[in-house]
């Protein structure tokens, strides 16, 4: 399996609750390297850009407002298959549904306020990291 990059966000819930560190242990002990990273403060406009491919569905907006309320740290994570291998330590959208021991199922709130985002295949992986990371910020 060949080395990938994906886009991880941690979210509103999980910063508003200080588990940054948490969180990115999961991924450095699933083998991710963290190349990216930056905490910032997303307009809900800029929430709506990055989630638009979910604009016609009912919870859009509420879930724009919720990226948009607290800060988030967005990064690139890096390693073997490290798309679904993110996905795998995330745990299932509804926390509900997650693997014990991922992410989600430890820390998330509810299926809206579910910790963190990450890329579901590389076309995706290669257009959100683009919308927040400039290649001279992707220290590999
Ligand atoms: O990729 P992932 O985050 O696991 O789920 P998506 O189906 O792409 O949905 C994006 C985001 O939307 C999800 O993390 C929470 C929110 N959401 C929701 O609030 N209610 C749903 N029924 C489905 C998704
Ligand atoms: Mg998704």
């Amino acid at each position: 399996m060949a080395t990938e990059r994906t886009l991880s966000i941690i979210k509103p819930d999980a910063t508003r609750r200080n588990l940054t560190g948490k969180i990115n242990a999961k991924f450095e002990d699933a083998g991710l390297r963290i190349v990216a990273q930056k905490r910032i403060h997303l307009t809900k406009a800029q929430a709506g850009v990055f989630y638009a491919v979910h604009a016609e569905r009912p919870f859009y907006d509420e879930l724009c407002e919720f990226m948009a309320s607290e800060p988030v740290v967005v990064q690139v994570l890096e390693g073997e298959g490290a798309i679904a291998k993110n996905r795998e330590v995330m745990g299932a959208t509804n926390p509900a549904d997650a693997a014990a021991g991922t992410i989600r199922a430890e820390f998330a709130e509810s299926v809206g306020e579910n910790s963190v985002h990450g890329s579901d295949a590389a076309e995706t992986a290669a257009v959100e990291i683009a919308y927040f990371f400039s290649g001279l910020e992707l220290v590999g």
